[in-house]
């Protein structure tokens, strides 16, 4: 099934330079990029964002953290575009994460994990309504479609 997730460059991945290496990596997978766009999120909507991570230990840094300098917000589509970039990500804590894995080449910490991606469709929906307008979402066929699909 066709899908489409949002995927955010965190600060310390624009602060490090990563924003090409892993607009690469998404782009080489076959993934279409959609809309994408740099943004300082205000504490407001980071609240929101993070909204069920609210009470635990780590979410008043986690608010510091990605409210701490412009990120790059973007959507990407394809075939299982969810779980694609999830796996294309790796797991939460670099640390475990695998190399190969976005977090496994790039982080070592859990508080500077370089990139989010959504962990499922229905979150994927809210986290594009919070941060895109429609208008900004862009419908177009690529000319390397019909090489990605059978
Ligand atoms: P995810 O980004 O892999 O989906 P979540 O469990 O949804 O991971 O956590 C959201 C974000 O909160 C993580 O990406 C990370 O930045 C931060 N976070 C999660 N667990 C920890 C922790 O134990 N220490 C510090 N930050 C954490
Ligand atoms: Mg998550």
């Amino acid at each position: 099934m066709i899908e489409r997730t949002f995927v955010m460059v965190k600060p310390d991945g624009v602060q490090r330079s990563f924003i090409g290496e892993i607009v690469g990596r998404l782009e080489k997978r076959g993934l279409k990029p959609v809309a994408l766009k740099m943004y300082r999120i205000p504490k407001d909507m980071a609240e929101r964002f993070y909204a069920e991570h609210k009470g635990k230990q780590f979410y008043d840094g986690l608010i510091n953290y990605i409210t701490s300098g412009p990120v790059v917000c973007m959507v990407w589509e394809g075939e299982g575009a969810v779980g694609a970039v999830r796996s294309l990500i790796g797991k939460t804590n670099p640390a475990e994460a695998l190399a190969g894995t976005i977090r496994g080449d790039l982080a070592l910490h859990p508080g500077k994990n370089v990139i989010h991606g959504s962990d499922s469709i229905s979150s994927a929906q809210r986290e594009i309504n919070l941060l895109f307008n429609d208008y900004e979402l862009m419908d177009y066929r690529r000319i390397d479609s019909e090489w990605l699909t059978e």
